[in-house]
């Protein structure tokens, strides 16, 4: 009796010293419980609960939870897992799932998981000591900080393109006119790259809470992901390249579909034109000086007071004409929305929004109201289909008016206060949920049903652009990267984040060229529209009370520059669209990061060569401060050429080029296809029949798939478009335009080929018929001033000597012999 006292008294005040002593950082415990149905393991591991899935052959999905796991449900990811060829087998110590090109090992004792690939290196794997824990709510799952480990992606996050060392936090912010180094900024997209050994993975941490990473910041154990709620849930993505692990992340969240050509031309804002007198004479000007362009834009000031789906009637007292005249003109009109509806009792969109409850609400049911232009607003709870619905219906407002575009503002949320509260509600597809969980997604579910209201009310595909979003925007809409500022280190920091977002699934994604805040110099405006021409999203923005910034206003060498920058781009149209194209196929950006094509070249990341990109495959831009006098570019592997005048060199260097204002440092590579047509002033405007294809010679092998469609309708969608794959095989002295697929006629008839590095070539055969080669100059972009009568170079300074041959251009394939 007395000893039975004794143990449980011994028991008692051993169980309490266990309370004591339990850690405030909760984390797996050991695997038991082991279920394994066709590709799936679901576990516990002591108090936590786990599922392992396999998606494809390279993407493994992990959920994490401390209770058992919730609805599957995200906003983000479209994809269902495929059938994959899969083992799991299991022992004492581990299970171990196996795919084709990618194993992964769940360790039992305690639970961690590890990735190798299928020859059994290993790529990634679970801190052993800290693996994945819980403090409270705020879940985080440590990696292994492999030796030289390299970080990029994460979406639109400034700092340098290789993030090791740094930290960054998800929490979509309004950051009017943001320092260099501001994080967060509008979006979230919490999928990044990591580099070493020569392997390449993705993780994509699909969370809507707020979320930190942590590459190594002032720690060399780990690099981490957390979350401040939630499960953990993330996917691993495994792949020989980067353009593979983009590839298999769009698969998950979708890719873009094909916009309207007229959204790749130039676009002309301010903050704001008004009234309409000043919008078209914006738009003749445009016309009058010969700067091609294709879209204008209304800020804030079009309508009443800033209530949404109204006019000014003053300002704009006929919509419908104003755009049909600016149609004519060869214009398409995009305006900004706010998500802030005006509480105003007898305006029509607030009514119906309070009638039909789809605002956002506090617990006790009343709405949440928010200041923000038009004074106390409500927002649309976008999370709702109900919302959703009532917001599609209200496109048809812009639909009515012939408005062509629509442009998502202020949808972090921003409200004056910026400062949300956290019990505000949001449906979230029926599992009503917190501010904390909604608030970064509400930019990605406004846009997606600004997308969806305009595939139901536009004739046309629309254009949709975003300032916040989250990971799966690019499914809806473009995205621009806020309020910048007319200083140097912004423009290059916007290249960056482009690059960034590139490599994290978004294509279509453009600057405020030129800068929101504060005047730009003159040399700095020039430099800013010349790199605007090698961005996907090429628009000039400027802020309210700031200098003008048409291209016209910064005197007679500015307006001239960006001209013939502006004329390069509409040249290469075909060219553009085409790689448009490659996005909708496999999410391979249009601006590409040196580290899709360079990954293991450590120099790409050099902060001195980190602003360097590739405009599709041919073209390498090296942007600079346009106050250098010099610039040190960084050619990676391959041949290049200059782009002014065919001046060849070397890959793997260094080369040192003098800057100037009318040159922004652009280079060719080697063995490129370089589809161009005739100059035209939009879009609306048909090109010449001819098609200029520009061959770059080099030592490799190299293909392009040269896209056609309509530009506007979704018949696209059927089938209707034209494609065929160029193809260039300097082995066997041969190019190769395949044959047509689709029903789409080509407006090509002919081709002009345009050879470049393949000086004394006398002949070519098309299809085994000898044709003439004719010696010419050609001129890529046209520098000021560019006649010198002494030039070499036919009379100009910046040409390079070229071969040309043209014939037609048939449906059938064509080989050309040289
Ligand atoms: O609508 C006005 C501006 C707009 O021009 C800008 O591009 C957005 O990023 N908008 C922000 C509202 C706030 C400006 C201070």
């Amino acid at each position: 009796m007395k000893f039975k006292k004794i143990t449980l008294i011994l028991g008692l005040a051993m169980s309490i010293s266990q309370l004591m002593a339990q850690s405030p950082v909760l984390m797996p415990g050991n695997v038991d419980g082991i279920t394994i149905a066709g590709q799936d393991v679901t576990f516990k591991a002591g108090n936590i609960y786990g599922k392992v899935a396999v998606y494809s052959p390279s993407v493994i999905r992990i959920r994490l939870d401390k209770k058992a796991l919730g609805r599957d449900f995200s906003y983000a990811v479209i994809a269902q897992p495929q059938q994959t060829k899969t083992s799991i087998t299991q022992n004492d110590e581990n299970i171990t799932i196996l795919t084709d090109s990618l194993k992964a090992v769940i360790y039992k004792k305690p639970f961690r998981i590890a990735y190798y690939t299928a020859g059994g290196q290993l790529i990634n794997q679970d801190e052993p000591g800290l693996t994945t824990g819980w403090v409270g709510e705020e879940v985080t799952t440590y990696k292994t900080m492999m030796p030289d480990e390299r970080f990029i992606g994460l979406g639109e996050k400034t700092g340098n393109l290789d993030r090791k060392g740094n930290a960054y936090t998800n929490w979509n912010s309004d950051t009017f006119g943001y320092a260099v180094d501001m994080d967060p900024i509008y979006s979230t997209i919490p999928f990044y790259i990591g580099i070493h050994h020569n392997l390449n993975y993705g993780v994509f941490m699909d969370n809507t809470y707020q979320s930190d990473f942590n590459f190594g910041a002032s720690n060399n154990r780990f690099s981490s992901f957390t979350a401040k709620g939630g499960e953990m849930n993330y996917y691993f993505i495994y792949n020989k390249n980067v353009a593979g692990i983009i590839q298999s992340y769009t698969g998950l969240t979708g890719r873009m579909k094909m916009p309207p050509l007229w959204s790749l031309g130039y676009q002309q804002n301010r903050y704001s034109y008004y009234p309409d007198t000043e919008v078209l004479r914006i738009a003749q000007t445009l016309r009058e000086k010969q700067i091609p362009c294709d879209g204008i834009t209304l800020d804030i000031h079009y309508m009443d007071h800033y209530q949404l789906f109204t006019w000014d009637k003053q300002r704009f007292p006929n919509p419908p004409e104003l755009t049909s005249k600016l149609n004519k003109l060869g214009f398409k009109l995009t305006v900004i929305v706010d998500p802030g509806i005006k509480v105003q009792k007898g305006a029509p969109a607030y009514e119906s929004g309070a009638k039909d409850s789809v605002f956002i609400q506090y617990p006790d049911k009343t709405f949440y109201t928010g200041q923000v232009w038009p004074g106390w607003c409500n927002f649309t709870d976008f999370t709702s289909e109900k919302g959703r619905a009532w917001w599609r219906k209200q496109v048809k407002f812009f639909a009515d008016n012939g408005v062509s575009g629509i442009w998502n503002d202020m949808n972090e949320i921003s409200t004056w206060g910026q400062k949300m509260p956290s019990n505000v509600l949001f449906d979230f597809d029926g599992q009503q949920t917190s501010h904390l969980q909604a608030h970064n997604v509400y930019g990605l579910e406004m846009i997606r049903s600004s997308y969806e209201g305009a595939r139901e009310h536009f004739k046309e595909r629309p254009f949709i652009l975003t300032r916040s979003g989250y990971a799966g925007l690019q499914r809806y809409s473009a995205i621009w990267t806020g309020d910048n500022r007319a200083e140097d280190n912004h423009m290059l920091l916007g290249v960056r984040l482009m690059n960034s977002l590139g490599l994290s699934g978004v294509s279509f994604t453009g600057m405020d060229v030129g800068g929101f805040t504060g005047g730009a110099s003159t040399a700095l405006f020039t430099r800013w529209m010349q790199i605007g021409a090698f961005i996907p999203y090429y628009r000039n923005h400027t802020q309210l009370n700031t200098k003008s910034s048409e291209p016209w206003t910064y005197g007679e060498d500015a307006l001239e520059i960006s001209r013939n920058f502006i004329n390069f781009r509409y040249k290469l149209l075909p060219y553009m669209y085409s790689n448009f194209y490659e996005s909708t196929q496999t999410g391979m950006p249009v601006m590409r990061s040196l580290a899709i094509g360079n990954t293991f070249d450590g120099k790409i990341y050099d902060p001195a060569f980190q602003n360097q990109f590739m405009f599709g495959n041919a073209f390498l831009i090296a942007p600079f401060e346009s106050t250098k006098e010099y610039g040190k570019i960084y050619l990676p592997q391959g041949e290049w050429y200059n782009l002014y005048n065919d001046e060849q060199l070397h890959g793997m260097q260094e080369v040192i080029k003098p800057l100037d204002m009318g040159h922004l440092p652009v280079f060719v590579k080697e063995s490129s296809i370089i589809p161009m047509q005739s100059l035209v002033q939009t879009t609306a405007e048909a090109p010449t029949d001819t098609l200029s294809l520009h061959i770059f010679n080099g030592k490799t092998a190299n293909e392009f798939v040269l896209y056609e469609d309509d530009g506007k309708s979704y018949n696209y969608e059927k089938s209707d478009f034209n494609k065929r794959t160029i193809s260039f095989d300097p082995t066997h002295h041969k190019i190769t335009i395949g044959e047509a697929a689709g029903n789409f006629v080509s407006k090509f008839k002919a081709v002009k080929l345009v050879l470049h590095g393949f000086a004394g070539l006398g002949q070519m055969k098309v299809n085994s018929k000898a044709i003439k080669i004719s010696q010419g100059y050609y001129t890529m972009i046209e520098p000021v001033n560019n006649i010198d009568p002494q030039g070499a170079n036919g009379g100009r300074r910046d040409a390079a000597q070229v071969q040309e041959l043209s014939f037609g251009l048939s449906n059938q394939k064509q080989v050309l012999d040289y």
